[in-house]
């Protein structure tokens, strides 16, 4: 346990906006690219919202320059952005394809250049096929082959990027891609889920070792888990261990507790946890990437209904049932800012590491764009009143530097495909162009953080 920071010696917040590789850039079959598992997934009819895929998704690859502006018009410190694993080693282990790693060294030094600071995530989800193929992130060698893709980006652009995370949601690459099978690659085979979940650990660590001398974090999904009534603590324990600890106590402590091990017995195999595995992940980051949308309310099922549909996702909890109260977004998930304060709170007095939210916003169903002009003001509440629970956190002394919204554009909004958009800016899908227009939380947020541009590199907020 750490202890709460001085709220006064606090540097001030660093903002920025977040993206992810195979949701904004298209180009799947340029520059040499590999097949990633969200191609094939994608491709398979029923997986995805209207049949939807990121073919094309903003064209990003294409409009480079662009969407940097557009970063660089809100005023922000710095760019979240994911590097895609097949565009740099189309095989997924082996041969280096360069025209990738030119790609993202364009972007980097184009947000030097627009003096943004660059925070590069190396595995937003986009898994070259022929690992999965091989047997996917359930499989050791996955997590060997991630450590060396690492290596080879990190060669490249490691003297700009000064801020690296390994994974983006490891709970969803693990849970909802091998366990729920709601994700690529659609597998629904409970133990696989926790199979993944420590080779992706497994992977973080390997990174660590690889580069020791990267400012190097993972970005987590964590989420506070409060249970709808008394009799529900056993079930919020299952999921809050699935959802929070089998990530967070291995880093933080190099161990598995007792209570991980009674829903997944698996990650007490020896074959599976090898000697020194969990001791490779404890201490291995130097910041934390926080992302939030909602809290979780998990309840005893009436037994009247079909098991949750979210049951999967958490294999070996307890049969649950999740509360959603209102208000909620347009993808149905509870707006809570209190949800967030209290996550910043506890994470820092059990991390004690510099937390980063790394992405947070919402889903809403814009209004057309009139004008020239849409008017989410509903999205700009949401973003208002998150930004107030950080504050509220800070001042508490959680040890938060930095912001990002989720996200700079509409994008391809994974198995929701178009039909959910969390962007600050609105793109046109039914024009060629891929028309971008800023809606007016973009510039709502433009104004948010005039205010402090510039005190935040200032201070190398996100840097070592
Ligand atoms: C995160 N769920 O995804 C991702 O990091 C982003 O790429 C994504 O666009 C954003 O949040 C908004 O969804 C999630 O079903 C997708 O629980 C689905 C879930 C959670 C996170």
């Amino acid at each position: 346990m750490s202890t709460p920071a001085d709220p006064s010696s606090l540097p001030p917040l660093a903002y920025g906006v977040a993206s992810a590789s195979y949701q904004i850039e298209g180009a799947v079959a340029e520059d040499g690219r590999g097949v990633s598992i969200w191609d094939t997934f994608s491709a398979e009819p029923g997986r995805v919202r209207g049949g939807d895929d990121g073919t094309l998704a903003c064209d990003s690859y294409h409009r480079l320059d662009d969407d940097v502006a557009l970063v660089r018009g809100l005023g922000v410190d710095a760019y979240r952005f994911s590097i895609a694993w097949p565009r740099v080693v189309p095989e997924g282990r082996g041969r280096v394809e360069p025209r990738g790693l030119d790609y993202y060294e364009r972007l980097v030094d184009a947000l030097l250049e627009a003096d943004l600071e660059p925070v590069a995530t190396l595995y937003h989800w986009d898994l070259p096929q022929p690992l999965e193929d091989a047997g996917g992130w359930p499989v050791r060698a996955t997590a060997e082959a991630f450590a060396d893709y690492a290596a080879v980006v990190h060669d490249r652009l490691g003297d700009r990027v000064t801020s690296w995370a390994t994974h983006n949601e490891p709970w969803c690459a693990a849970y909802l891609g091998y366990a729920a099978g709601v994700h690529a690659p659609g597998r629904r085979e409970g133990e696989a889920g926790h199979r993944a979940a420590h080779h992706l650990l497994l992977g973080h660590a390997l990174v660590r070792q690889a580069l020791p001398d990267a400012h190097l974090g993972i970005v987590l999904n964590l989420a506070p888990v409060w249970a709808e009534s008394r009799d529900a603590a056993d079930i919020a324990d299952g999921v809050d261990a699935i959802r929070n600890r089998v990530w967070l106590d291995p880093i933080v402590d190099g161990a598995y507790d007792d209570g991980l091990l009674r829903v997944a017995p698996v990650l007490a195999d020896p074959e599976l946890v090898r000697p020194g595995d969990l001791e490779s992940m404890r201490g291995s980051i130097d910041w934390l990437g926080i992302n939030y949308y909602t809290p979780i309310r998990p309840a005893v099922p009436d037994g009247r209904g079909e098991p949750h549909p979210e049951q999967g996702a958490y294999p070996g909890a307890p049969e649950l049932d999740l509360v959603v109260r209102e208000p909620r977004t347009d993808i149905g998930w509870e707006i809570e800012p209190r949800g967030l304060e209290e996550l910043l709170v506890d994470t820092h007095l059990r991390t004690g590491v510099p937390l980063v939210i790394t992405e947070n916003g919402a889903a809403m169903a814009d209004a057309d764009v009139v004008d020239g002009v849409v008017d989410d003001r509903d999205r700009i509440d949401y973003l208002d009143g998150h930004l107030a629970a950080v504050e509220r956190a800070r001042a508490a002394g959680a040890d938060v530097r930095g912001y990002f919204a989720w996200t700079l554009m509409d994008n391809f909004e994974w198995a929701e495909g178009y039909a959910k958009t969390f962007g600050l800016v609105h793109v046109d899908r039914s024009s060629q162009m891929l028309t971008r227009t800023p809606k007016a939380s973009y510039t709502w947020f433009a104004d948010r953080v005039t205010p402090e541009r510039g005190r935040g590199r200032a201070a190398g907020l996100l840097r070592p």
